[in-house]
């Protein structure tokens, strides 16, 4: 029976009775399906091909479905099982291929391969996130990113499974359910999503002491990052590197963004949510698509363990960093990447990091904190893998040969050949045997004292490491982190937990408790808790700032320019063309996106739509209009918002005379970023750092 023409094959309701026939090839036939091509039959799991993707096997042509049908049965059950239980922590990431490539070897400390071939590239599989939201949760809340890096080398795969920032909440694994409890969705309410400004959190943390070096952090700008392509990366913890004859020195692991580091605003970094969801992904995606490859420095600091004995701290304890004044950077590599995965799920989703995983030539040290680590990596990835097969999955399967004796399971993909599945064995010839130069551990001596739970007097300084990090920031980024605590408190209802809160900052700075307390209204300063060490003073460390830090570049950053109809088209050109030519991306923003007619009639389209593109997505904005233009946009308010968000987040602005009807109606006035639009040279000048000393105009800090 020939078919009529339908507007869709899945619309039956459209389809006349007399048009039903049993055998439906045809409907559809005469829609459009997009590009040709040699497409490959559709098929079952089992390889059977599919002749109809639109219709269940019906016992009549309206109803009842058969249960027959396997082939509806397996797609319903593939799609009722798509979704794998999210990660408890770091459920929302971004992920991408690259290399590491090796600039100077590190052969006199360790055996590693990737470490001592200059030159060598290894394959790297690499996973930024934020902590505390679900899978489908935001990318700019304030939180810790997490920085999971996995080298896939000729020895095996190494995960180096770090955070953008260098210490963390707690000193034992014990308390990690606790401290990731505390800042989740509180149970009974199911709030707040992706934020730790909140009662439970709060409370923990008012509670921990130890947590108060890694809280000035998580108060700073380094949790509100610009982009996933501009922060930095830690390991964290202490490691070793071991050479031929197993000496070891210690190290840490850094990562530093070519593009040097950088941060948002906090209210800048809250509209972002609304503006779009998707930023840090989008602009990680972006930026890879257009051949703008993030690049990160590979560091290590390293330090043996005299040297570590003299430190004024212990560098087991997690929650402590060694400042780069005591203890340089190295350079020895760097990272690329320049490959988006094919498949969100299949690589970014399944990806299985653990600290565990480790190559010959490097080895863990003993800090309490990575013990449990060790642990429970493997421990999830079962249950959220689905079994122990899971490191066969492509993106977690090591590119080197691998062989052992390990059988069966949930999702055995592998076909284990012969008899031998057991070692001692002499009936196989090529069943594996040990392998004298694999991995091997530092014979660490035994801790000196006797077993139990105890948490070592070397760990017991909570507040000397807060302070050298507030007491290290420029006054900008003191007054920003006192107002996030400010902020956080605030959403606070219980009003002991908040003091608590304060009382702790008695002990890093005075002047930050006051400030903070101001900023509460509470009338007068709460006690500061016992504290078990007396804190010190250690000389500030400028490497822990990031605007001292800020590189003085447009490479990377976006610059949006708003047009109309009659803008000038020049001023447009020279615009972009500085831009270009300084690194940054431009893109148009007009009232509609097919674009504005600018001068000459010529129709210039638009990237994004007015409505949809506010300024928060760009790093620096252009307004190039027309006297009518001006006029039309002063009464639209997303054109007054684009200029005041753009000012009020610090940016750089440039304005032509007619688009200053926006910036009156938006009440700008003149100040060193807010520039001719007819003086490309000046704009890209301001537009390479953001207008810090406008921030006491805009805003009221702590
Ligand atoms: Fe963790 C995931 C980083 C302490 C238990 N962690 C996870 C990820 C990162 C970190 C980046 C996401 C990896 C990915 O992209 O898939 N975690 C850290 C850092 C820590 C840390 C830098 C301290 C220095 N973590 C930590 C402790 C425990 C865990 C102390 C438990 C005792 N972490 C986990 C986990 C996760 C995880 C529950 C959740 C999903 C996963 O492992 O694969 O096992």
């Amino acid at each position: 029976m020939a078919a009529k023409k339908h507007p869709s094959p899945s619309s039956p309701a459209s389809r006349p009775a007399a048009a039903v026939s049993r055998d439906t090839r045809g409907h559809g036939d005469e829609l459009h399906q997009g590009p040709g091509g040699k497409h490959p039959p559709l098929t079952t799991n089992q390889g059977i091909p599919i002749p109809d993707n639109q219709n269940s096997l019906r016992a009549t042509p309206r109803g009842p479905t058969l249960l027959e049908d396997f082939i509806l049965r397996e797609k319903i059950t593939h799609f009722d099982h798509e979704r794998i239980p999210e990660r408890i922590v770091h459920a929302r990431g971004s992920a991408a291929h690259g290399y590491f490539e090796l600039t100077k070897s590190l052969k006199k400390y360790t055996t590693a391969r990737l470490l001592t071939e200059v030159g060598a590239r290894t394959p790297v599989f690499t996973r930024f996130s934020t902590v505390a939201g679900g899978a489908g949760s935001v990318d700019t809340p304030r939180d810790v990113r997490g920085f999971a890096v996995k080298f896939y080398t000729q020895e095996g795969n190494w995960d180096l499974v770090g955070n953008n920032i260098p210490v963390f909440f707690i000193q034992d694994a014990m308390k990690f359910p606790d401290v990731v409890h505390s800042v989740k969705m509180e149970p009974d309410r199911a709030f707040p999503q992706a934020a730790s400004a909140h009662d439970t959190f709060w409370d923990f943390i008012s509670l921990t002491p130890e947590a108060m070096h890694m809280i000035m952090w998580a108060m700073s700008d380094r949790t509100i990052p610009r982009s996933l392509r501009m922060i930095e990366g830690f390991g964290v913890h202490s490691f070793r590197l071991l050479d031929a004859k197993r000496n070891s020195t210690f190290v840490k692991f850094h990562w530093r963004p070519k593009l040097g580091i950088q941060s948002t605003v906090w209210d800048e970094a809250v509209k972002l949510q609304a503006a779009d969801n998707d930023f840090h992904r989008r602009d990680l995606f972006e930026a890879i698509q257009n051949g703008a490859y993030p690049e990160w420095e590979f560091a290590v600091q390293l330090f043996t363990q005299e040297q570590a004995d003299g430190f004024p701290f212990d560098h087991l304890d997690a929650t402590k960093l060694i400042p780069e004044e005591i203890v340089p950077l190295t350079v020895v590599g760097r990272m690329v990447l320049d490959r988006w995965p094919d498949n969100f799920f299949a690589e970014t989703e399944q990806v299985a990091y653990c600290p565990a995983n480790i190559v010959p030539g490097i080895d863990f040290s003993n800090d309490p904190l990575l013990q449990g680590r060790l642990f429970s990596y493997l421990d999830t990835q079962l249950i959220r893998l689905g079994g122990p097969n899971f490191h066969q999955i492509p993106i977690n399967a090591p590119k080197c040969p691998f062989a052992n004796l390990q059988r069966d399971g949930h999702m055995q993909m592998l076909v284990p050949k012969g008899r031998v599945n057991y070692e001692p064995s002499s009936l196989q010839a090529d069943s594996p045997r040990e392998a004298p130069e694999g991995f091997r551990s530092h014979a660490t001596p035994a801790n000196d004292g006797g077993k139990g739970r105890i948490r070592a007097e070397s760990f017991a300084d909570h507040y000397t490491q807060p302070r050298l990090f507030y007491r290290s920031q420029t006054s900008h980024e003191q007054a920003h982190l006192a107002s996030a605590l400010v902020f956080e408190l605030s959403k606070v209802g219980t009003a002991h937990v908040r003091e608590a809160m304060v009382g702790h900052l008695r002990h890093i700075d005075a002047d930050l408790a006051k400030r903070v307390a101001d900023g509460l209204g509470l009338d007068a300063l709460p006690p500061a808790p016992p504290a078990a060490v007396k804190p010190q003073d250690m000389k500030p460390s400028p490497a822990l700032q990031i605007i001292g830090k800020m590189k003085d570049t447009l490479e990377g950053r976006v610059i949006g320019i708003l047009i109309d109809d009659g803008s000038d088209v020049s001023t447009i050109r020279s615009l972009r063309k500085a831009a270009e030519d300084a690194g940054a991306t431009v893109k148009i923003v007009a009232p509609k996106l097919g674009g504005a007619k600018v001068g000459g009639g010529k129709k210039l389209p638009a990237d994004g739509q007015l409505a949809g593109t506010p300024s928060t997505v760009f790093d620096a904005v252009a307004l190039v209009l027309s006297g009518e233009g001006g006029k039309r946009l002063s009464r639209e308010a997303a054109a007054v918002d684009f200029v005041r968000d753009a000012f009020g987040h610090l940016k750089a602005i440039a304005a032509d005379t007619g688009a200053q009807a926006v910036l009156q109606a938006a009440g700008i006035g003149k100040d060193a970023g807010v520039v001719d639009a007819g003086n490309a040279k000046s704009f890209i000048k301001a537009a390479r750092t953001r207008q810090w000393d406008r921030e006491p105009r805009v805003r009221t800090l702590a």
